[in-house]
């Protein structure tokens, strides 16, 4: 029998609260003192979103304990009075009936494995005492936290004092790591995120992929439309017609993979014309003359036979960008990791923008600016420092510009011998790894290995699944988190506060971290024995008030200069200090120092390339099982091309069963025939296909594109796993 079999969880039930009255009931009681919401006769709580990671201001209103709807907050830089369709429906998650409920703990009796309920402390006092024996038996470096969504702070914490420099989520490898290095390699700077680009200003932003509109990102899509209002042209190169490619003057409807030899072009192009930013460049840059030498043949109609788009169109595109420069974008994207060659791409892109004079001007690039928050406990380095190295990539793998620990790594790291040793235990918070990590059979591996898993979370994801003991936390909408400084055009420190008091026996991720501290003998981390104590703490240390940031959920700060004409003097974080046309840091990698156009296999006679994206009223899979986001999207479809379609004789809503190379199959999923995506590729939008029965409302609905996703392409800069590499076939399902 398997170490670890993947098992339904079971809902908790009212009567096992009684029995550990001790940690059930409310004792922090801290619902925020709200002010009276003058139409509904409730009151209203501001505090700061979780349905995704952009983390816009909220105002909660509160009638009779119960959140009756949530808005954007007014005050709040990111949400400027509107939230996008998921914060919205923040209500479908706190009153999900499939939340977690109570600890539970993976028992064997009879040799058959079920989870139990258990109390706090029992759950609790069986991680630590596992995690001091992982610690002397192997070292605390053995422990891997995943930890994606800002409440992992606590959690963060905990593991660095306990020892253990494996701290990763996939947002890096799996998301932006290519974007930020491809741009730090250039420009000297990750963009990190909110992403600083002046769109309300710029009269020209080109979206590569970046599917603004149905990528939900809030301050982003409002900028978006701002910019759209006010006439802006906007290009869009897509395989797919996205919502933003309806915006756009210029469409361009890309061979998939090919994105890089459209920027060489495009490059080209204003090179040849003398359409780039000639002064711009000969202040800020270095490598004008090699890149223009490398990019002499890379002319339009060389750029055709790879990408598939006619050369009027390049010369046309290119020239639109050039005539709005410099409030001119080239978007970064977000999701960069598609064919392993991404890190490449992106320095074409961060090329690309430096060519259009956009860094650091109005329109273009601005500088972020940060507030600075007083350092606690919490953020310093105690406890005991780790005396072996990361554990994220296999032995004697360089990845030379791999800054951040690759979550997928830390999965291998799992598999006895793979790197220089071995984890032996994952603390999972906020992550669906069976769902975000590709190769989902390879994770369910990794977890047989280890001595012990915890998945801490709101829902019955697949990851709690494959748990020793899964900790229900409480939503957003229940608890406090640490404060956030953001790095945004203005600065501003926002606070999470609870708007409700945590249902069930769910308890906030300050707390978990703190008793679990506590028994790991680490309880230092934390002298407080609330949470407001510590946050007005920390607050007044950084010149705040701790009662403005109650009332307000936010509190905003003067920001320097962001961009040239606002008075800045332009200086770049690169080894020269200034914009790399040529990267010598790459060539003293053995990589190329100018990006290169790399041809990706192509889906063989009868198979379409898998692309994914995201629909506008989901995250992910967290969503999907929201009732009220599912009354607007239930269900994805796999979009295809109406010709396509024709040949295989499906029709739209035909219910079909998608296989891929390795035969991994997804499905059954229904067709949306449409002349919206090209020939060879198909599209879905991922979150869906939830295979554990406990999520209710979304087992079974729709089809997972991780389940397809067993093959990447590794980027040899980052080693971030490109996903756009599996090839499907359909087949239809009769019923
Ligand atoms: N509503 C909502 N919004 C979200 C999220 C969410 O879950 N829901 N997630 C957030 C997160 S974490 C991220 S990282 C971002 C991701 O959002 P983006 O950064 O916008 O993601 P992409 O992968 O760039 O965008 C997918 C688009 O790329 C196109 N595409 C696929 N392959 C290619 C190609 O080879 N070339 C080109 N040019 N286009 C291609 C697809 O057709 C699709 O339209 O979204 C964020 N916003
Ligand atoms: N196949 C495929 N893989 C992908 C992507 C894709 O498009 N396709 N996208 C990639 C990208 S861009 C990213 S950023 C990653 C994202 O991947 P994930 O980090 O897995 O993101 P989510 O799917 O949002 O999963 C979040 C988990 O956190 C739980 N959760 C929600 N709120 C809370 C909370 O307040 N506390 C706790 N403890 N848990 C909570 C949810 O129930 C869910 O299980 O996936 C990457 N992987
Ligand atoms: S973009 Fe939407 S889901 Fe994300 S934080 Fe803002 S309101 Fe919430
Ligand atoms: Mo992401």
């Amino acid at each position: 029998m398997k170490r670890r079999e993947f098992l339904q969880v079971a809902g908790g039930t009212a009567a096992g609260g009684a029995l550990f009255s001790g940690l059930t009931t409310n004792w922090w009681g801290i619902d925020a003192d709200p002010i009276p919401d003058p139409k509904t006769d409730g009151k209203i709580v501001p505090s700061f979103c979780e349905l995704c990671f952009w983390k816009c201001g909220i105002n909660a209103h509160v009638k009779d304990g119960k959140v009756t709807k949530i808005v954007g907050s007014p005050d709040h830089p990111l949400s400027r009075g509107k939230l996008c369709p998921r914060g919205t429906g923040g209500m479908g998650l706190l009153y999900d009936p499939d939340r977690l409920k109570k600890p539970l703990m993976r028992k064997e009796v009879d040799g058959k494995q079920s989870f139990q309920e258990v109390s706090w402390d029992e759950a609790l006092g069986f991680i630590a005492k596992k995690m001091k024996k992982v610690a002397k038996e192997h070292g605390p470096e053995s422990l891997a936290l995943f930890s994606h969504g800002f409440g992992g702070s606590w959690f963060k914490s905990v593991i660095k004092a306990y020892g253990s420099p494996n701290i990763g989520a996939p947002s890096w490898a799996q998301c932006k790591g290519p974007r930020d290095v491809g741009f730090d390699l250039t420009v000297g700077s990750y963009l990190g995120s909110p992403e600083p680009i002046d769109m309300p200003n710029a009269r020209c932003i080109t979206l590569i992929g970046s599917h603004l509109g149905e990528n939900m990102h809030n301050t982003q899509v409002q900028d978006f439309a701002e910019a759209v209002g006010r006439g802006a042209d906007i290009i869009v190169v897509d395989p797919r017609y996205s919502v933003a490619a309806g915006k756009a003057k210029h469409w361009l409807p890309i061979k998939p993979g090919t994105d890089t030899a459209l920027l060489l072009a495009w490059m080209h192009v204003l090179i040849k014309e003398g359409l780039f930013d000639r002064d711009y460049i000969t202040k800020y840059a270095i490598g004008l003359d090699k890149l223009t030498k490398y990019l002499a043949d890379k002319t339009p109609e060389w750029a055709f036979t790879k990408t598939g788009l006619e050369p009027e169109l390049i010369r046309a595109s290119a020239r639109t960008m050039a005539a709005a420069r410099p409030a001119s974008i080239i978007h970064p994207g977000r999701h960069a990791t598609w064919y392993g060659n991404d890190a490449d791409r992106m320095r074409a892109v961060a090329m690309l923008n430096a060519l259009l004079g956009s860094w650091g001007r109005r329109g273009g690039y601005y500088l972020k600016s940060k507030m600075p928050l007083a350092k606690y406990k919490l953020h310093e380095k105690v406890g005991r420092k780790p005396n072996r190295p990361v554990a994220d990539r296999a032995k004697g793998a360089v990845y030379p510009f791999g800054g951040v620990n690759l979550a997928h790594g830390f999965r291998d790291a799992s598999f006895p011998g793979y790197a220089e040793y071995d984890i032996k235990a994952w603390i999972v918070y906020g992550t669906n790894l069976m769902q975000c990590l590709p190769d989902r059979k390879k994770t369910e591996e990794a977890v047989q290995h280890l001595d012990l898993m915890v998945a801490i979370d709101v829902l019955p994801a697949e990851i709690t699944g494959w748990a020793d003991v899964i900790l229900p936390e409480c939503t957003y909408l229940e608890r406090h988190d640490d404060l956030w400084a953001a790095a945004y055009s203005e600065p501003f420190v926002a606070m999470r506060q609870p708007v409700v008091k945590p249902m069930y026996d769910s308890k906030p991720g300050w707390w978990i971290a703190k008793e679990l501290a506590k028994r790991l003998d680490l309880g230092g981390l934390f002298p407080w024995t609330n949470p407001e104590e510590y946050l007005r703490e920390r607050a007044s240390a950084s010149g705040l008030s701790f009662d403005e940031l109650k009332a307000k959920g936010v509190i905003r700060g003067k920001g320097d200069p962001g961009t040239i004409e606002d008075g800045i003097e332009l200086s770049f974080g690169t080894p020269s200090g200034k914009i790399e046309l040529y990267s010598q840091q790459m060539e003293e990698a053995g990589l190329d120092p100018i990006p290169v156009y790399r041809a990706v296999p192509e889906p063989p006679p009868g198979s379409f390339r898998l692309l994914f994206g995201r629909s506008p009223v989901h995250t992910f899979g967290r969503t999907t099982n929201n009732r009220m986001l599912g009354e607007i999207k239930a269900e994805n479809e796999v979009w295809v091309n109406a010709r396509v379609a024709k040949e295989l004789g499906l029709q739209h809503g035909s219910r079909v069963m998608v296989e891929n190379q390795d035969g991994k199959k997804a499905g059954p999923i229904k067709v949306k025939v449409t002349q919206r995506i090209r020939h060879d590729c198909v599209y879905m939008i991922h979150g869906f296909g939830h295979d554990n029965k406990k999520l209710r409302f979304a087992y079974g609905k729709g089809a997972s594109d991780s389940d397809l996703v067993s093959k990447v392409a590794i980027d040899p800069a980052v080693g971030s796993t490109g996903m756009n590499v599996n090839f499907v076939t359909l087949e239809e399902v009769m019923s």
